[in-house]
């Protein structure tokens, strides 16, 4: 593998499953593969579980890690060529990114959507020009459209946890009093859609994902009703996508906030969120900590997606 940006980089589904789950049964069998390389990892955003997953996967693997925080104490770095840099940016990404390439052998970069220029989002800018000038394999860890690593590690936590052959999984918007990324749950139906699941989508009028990530599945506007029969509930929230309230937030309504008796309606369904959640916002604090809450697990299985994925980068290195 060359790079990580989507679920196409990652090939056949199952076949990243399998050897997820073997990973997890013994991860340090390849502590030799990473064995004098060294992992750059790049955050324009703050992180949790991003920093510390990705960084036990590395080491897992043998690697050495480096993590840089750009907006604490590296220069502050213009994207837009072209521009007559007289203000407070000192350095260009044009010259930043090759630099940075030369120090390592894989990089990792969380670059989050802007939210204001949606074409800039959409084309995914950063991340791009990452690939395009540092030489080197790069991964996203959450970019402006897509978070495949938390994708595919909810992946693996809805096959680890289902009981059927072909769960019924929804994704539900929840309110949220900052707006926030398409990231997640674009990426979500990105992943869910490469699988066979019954996939529901559900979230108020004007909240409308992009299309292509929309795909096939069912978008069903009233919530308790994609919520009945549901075998794994995951809540998010995220900005609006349509023009012209392209990042903007257009309710707050605490009426989509995952309860009790919401869950009363699905089949004993699990609940899943990527983390960090705003507790009585998205979800009240007696659903997050019930036995049917699997967010802890699915946040452990953030190790064993990067470590499949950093793996699969390392094999492809000459
Ligand atoms: C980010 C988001 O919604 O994209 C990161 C989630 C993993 N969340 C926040 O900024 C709260
Ligand atoms: N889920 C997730 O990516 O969390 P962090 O933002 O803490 O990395």
């Amino acid at each position: 593998m060359k790079k990580f940006t989507c679920v196409n980089d990652i090939g056949d589904i199952r076949a990243a499953i399998d050897e997820a789950l073997a990973i997890k049964r013994d991860r340090f069998a390849f502590t030799e593969l990473g064995r004098n390389r060294t992992l750059l990892m790049i955050f324009f955003n703050s992180s949790l579980r991003t920093r510390l997953s990705t960084q036990k996967a590395a080491l897992n693997l043998g690697m050495n890690v480096m993590v840089l925080d750009v907006n604490q104490g590296a220069w502050k770095l213009e994207t837009e060529r072209g521009v007559v840099m007289d203000g407070d940016k000192a350095e260009h990404l044009l010259e930043a990114i090759p630099v940075m390439g030369s120090y390592c052998d894989i990089i990792g970069v969380r670059s989050f959507a802007g939210l204001k220029d949606k074409a800039e989002d959409y084309e995914e800018r950063v991340i791009e020009q990452f690939i395009r000038y540092s030489g080197r394999p790069v991964f996203s860890m959450e970019a402006a459209t897509r978070h495949p690593l938390q994708s595919f590690a909810d992946l693996i936590t809805i096959e680890e946890y289902r009981t059927m052959e072909r769960p019924k999984v929804v994704l539900t918007w929840a309110p949220h009093p900052r707006a926030l990324p398409q990231a997640v749950p674009n990426s979500f139906a990105e992943w869910m859609n490469a699988t066979d699941y019954d996939f529901v989508i559900t979230h108020p009028h004007g909240y409308e994902l992009d299309p292509q990530f929309v795909g096939k599945a069912r978008v069903e506007y009233d919530q308790i009703k994609a919520l009945e029969g549901a075998d794994f509930v995951y809540a998010k929230n995220w900005s609006a996508y349509a023009d012209p309230n392209y990042g903007k937030v257009l309710s707050t309504d605490r009426n989509w906030t995952i309860d009790a008796a919401k869950m009363a309606v699905t089949n004993n369904a699990y609940f899943m969120h990527c983390l960090p959640v705003r507790r009585n916002m998205i979800v009240t604090d007696d659903v997050i900590e019930s036995e049917r809450s699997i967010v802890i697990p699915e946040a452990a299985n953030r190790e064993i997606s990067a470590q499949t994925v950093i793996k699969r980068l390392l094999e492809g290195l000459k």
